[in-house]
């Protein structure tokens, strides 16, 4: 284990192509917050890169949907979420911008680089052209049935009904978003960086890191290693993006492709912030110093471009050099989804409850902490009004606003306003929890990512005291024992300290609120000197006899009404009615027959019994299986888009029913040979038709 000096943590750039929402926040910006304060309160040195990822095919189709330039696009969406996280309170050091001179000239200098190192490949393809628009369609201007579900609106990298990642070439129906046109093949020639040279490396990093990393981050990054690393094309034909820096008639029209540039913003934002602190070098420390650990929060679905895609191209840039070495990351917690009302956010059907909307309404701190009580650390999660509205009200006023209210409150009244007597460290023992354990479990939950259990324990804290409070009721004990209600109450008041710092990462406003309640000036930030933990600066009681607290007191939370959260929930009824009609009017339109057909028509059908003797998954095709089909004495080879419903070993043995005489197709490289029938359940999954009987293979159906 590294003796690290320091840490970069960075976040995921979001495309400034529309508002971050709650799923984004509860993922990959508020995990990052609380980190990143957890260490500035240890004294560390810690720096936050975030910014917006404003190239890529999104923000272009957005453009011309609104006619306006990807400029003003960017423009608005920049400018939008970093207001929102602002006002959110996370907590960046720089938030930068890809459409940057400074990120531009970054990107150009590592494609020129790795250009220069002759590790880039270069490849002539067919790709589609849309002649009315006298344009190359990348990604997602072209749009098709999806090959495997026959959804009529699949994007061309990926079918969003069934999820399979596709090409365009597989496409059936392809048609052009900017004419409708049908597009045509035409040649052209990309860069392609070949991340199977650093095969071998990657596996290396990968497997270093098990153990340490979440287990759902090296699955992703095995799973891909083992099915072998491909070349992947950097370069597309676009205008809007980071131009493809060589003079020369193949690279005009060229810019990189957004994935490229996206991950080296982290750098170019470093470096920009260096220039913003007046030190142009200071950069370098965080990135090519290996004392510094290097650390990405990001959501699961970009995993593989954390841990193999971007770490290749460093290791492309470090070959063979001694010095100014990039370092690679030592860990990248990716988180799962946090759902909204049971259902995944979603963006196009705009179910989503946005950052910015949010915090015009409810205070950011009791969003941050309902969104880290349900933070989604290895398994799906869900934000509900409900849970928000129980947490605000029961937890935070109830139990932490109401028991510093009640502490600053009693001490103002009958104590002068200060603390009455040195507290001993055997007070805390009056809690009924082990203080040691529960500070250096905190600081274990912080370190290692386990958010939600770091502020269950925050809570558990504020719980014991309260408790400890009333039943000690030193409004009553004061009568006739003084002295045990000054100490119940220097107890309480270092209590109330302890949880400003510990809830600090979570509710950082909030507890600098306290903070000065109990007398003290400034961020409790500041209060902080390097290495020392949570654990060693709260074992002992802090506020000596004599502290003076502030005169007055303030409620730290108000309460949520039903009546508030009213309009919330019947704005997601409204979808919810919205998403049934839809899914109504998918069952009609199921129900609405194709146009007859004569029976001989139907005899042209050869529909046969066959076996199931062999079944895989296929490369890059998650939800396909690839079947071996016995029919009679002949084989035939099948995909189906069934990878999803059945596991290989449970297709194998089965009799299914095959459309024998259907032409053949190619997908991934892989031919198959007729299709096999299945019906679909009412929530979408697929069933094979089994007729019964064994002797039966190879009959024909009548
Ligand atoms: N903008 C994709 C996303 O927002 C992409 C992340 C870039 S991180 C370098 O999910
Ligand atoms: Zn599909």
């Amino acid at each position: 284990m590294h003796q690290f000096q320091r840490t970069l943590v960075t976040t995921a750039l979001p495309y400034a192509n529309g508002p971050v929402h709650l799923g984004h926040l509860a993922g990959v910006y508020l995990p990052a917050d609380i980190y990143v304060r957890y260490k500035r309160l240890k004294g560390e040195d810690v720096l936050h890169i975030g910014g917006s990822d404003e190239h890529g095919v999104p923000i272009t189709l957005t453009a011309e949907k609104e006619g306006i330039a990807p400029q003003d696009v960017v423009d608005r969406y920049h400018r939008m979420n970093y207001d929102a996280f602002t006002k959110c309170g996370i907590s960046f050091d720089y938030y930068g911008r890809t459409t940057s001179a400074l990120h531009h000239a970054t990107a150009q200098e590592f494609f020129l680089e790795i250009e220069k190192k002759g590790i880039f490949t270069q490849k002539t393809e067919k790709l589609f052209f849309d002649r009315k628009a006298d344009r190359f369609l990348s990604d997602r201007y072209v749009t098709g049935t999806c090959p495997i579900c026959n959804n009529p609106e699949a994007n061309s990298d990926q079918c969003e009904q069934c999820g399979t990642h596709l090409s365009p070439l597989e496409l059936i129906n392809p048609k052009s978003r900017l004419s409708d046109a049908t597009p045509e093949l035409r040649e052209t020639m990309h860069w392609y960086f070949p991340l199977g040279r650093f095969q071998q490396p990657l596996e290396e990093y990968v497997n270093s890191h098990e153990g340490d990393w979440r287990q759902n981050v090296v699955n992703y990054s095995r799973t891909w290693l083992r099915q072998g690393l491909n070349d992947r094309a950097i370069t597309r034909d676009l205008s809007w993006g980071i131009k493809v820096p060589l003079d020369t008639q193949e690279a005009a029209g060229k810019v990189l492709y957004v994935w490229f540039d996206a991950v080296l913003g982290y750098i170019s934002f470093t470096r920009e912030w260096a220039e913003k602190m007046g030190e142009r070098d200071l950069w370098k420390a965080y990135w090519q110093d290996p004392r510094t650990r290097l650390v990405h929060f990001i959501g699961k679905d970009n995993v593989v471009f954390h841990t193999l895609m971007f770490p290749a191209i460093l290791m492309a840039w470090n070959e063979g050099r001694q010095s100014e070495c990039y370092n690679l990351a030592d860990n990248v917690p990716a988180s799962e989804f946090m759902n909204f009302e049971g259902r995944k956010f979603s963006k196009s059907r705009n179910y989503a409850v946005y950052l910015g909307e949010f915090l015009e309404k409810f205070p950011a701190d009791t969003l941050r902490y309902t969104i880290a009580m349900n933070y989604p650390e290895n398994k799906d999660t869900d934000f509900s009004w409900q849970d928000f509205q129980n947490r605000t009200n029961g937890e935070l006023a109830d139990t932490l606003g109401n028991f510093i209210k009640r502490s600053v409150d009693f001490t103002n009244a009958r104590f002068g306003g200060e603390v009455p007597c040195d507290s001993s460290p055997e007070a805390w023992n009056s809690l009924g929890i082990n203080w040691t354990d529960t500070l250096q479990q905190l600081d274990v939950a912080f370190e290692q990512f386990h958010f939600r259990e770091a502020t269950s324990l925050g809570m558990e804290i504020a719980r014991a005291a309260n408790r400890f409070l009333t039943e000690s009721e030193p409004w009553k004990v004061i009568k006739s024992d003084r002295e045990a209600a000054a100490s119940s109450m220097a107890l309480s008041l270092n209590l109330c300290y302890a949880l400003a710092v510990v809830l600090y990462p979570v509710i950082p406003e909030t507890s600098n609120r306290i903070y000065a309640m109990l007398g003290f000036e400034g961020s409790i930030e500041d209060r902080f000197t390097r290495g020392v933990s949570l654990t060693a600066s709260l074992l002992h009681p802090v506020l000596p006899k004599g502290h003076k607290l502030r005169a007055e007191s303030e409620i730290l939370f108000t309460k949520i009404d039903d009546a508030d959260i009213a309009p919330e929930l019947r704005k997601i009824e409204a979808l919810l009615v919205e998403a049934q009609k839809r899914e109504a009017g998918a069952e009609q339109h199921r129900m609405e027959f194709k146009p007859v057909i004569s029976f001989d028509d139907f005899l042209k059908l050869d529909l046969r019994v066959a076996q199931v003797t062999a079944a895989e998954t296929v490369k890059k095709a998650g939800k396909l299986l690839k079947l071996q089909l016995q029919v009679g004495s002949v084989t035939r080879q099948v995909l189906a888009g069934l990878a999803r419903y059945y596991s290989p070993e449970e297709m194998v043995g089965k009799n299914v029913v095959l459309v024998a005489n259907l032409a053949e197709r190619t997908i991934r490289d892989e031919v198959s040979e007729g299709m096999i029938l299945a019906v679909e359940g009412a929530d979408g999954k697929l069933f094979v038709i089994e007729p019964d009987g064994l002797e039966i293979n190879g009959k024909q159906i009548q």
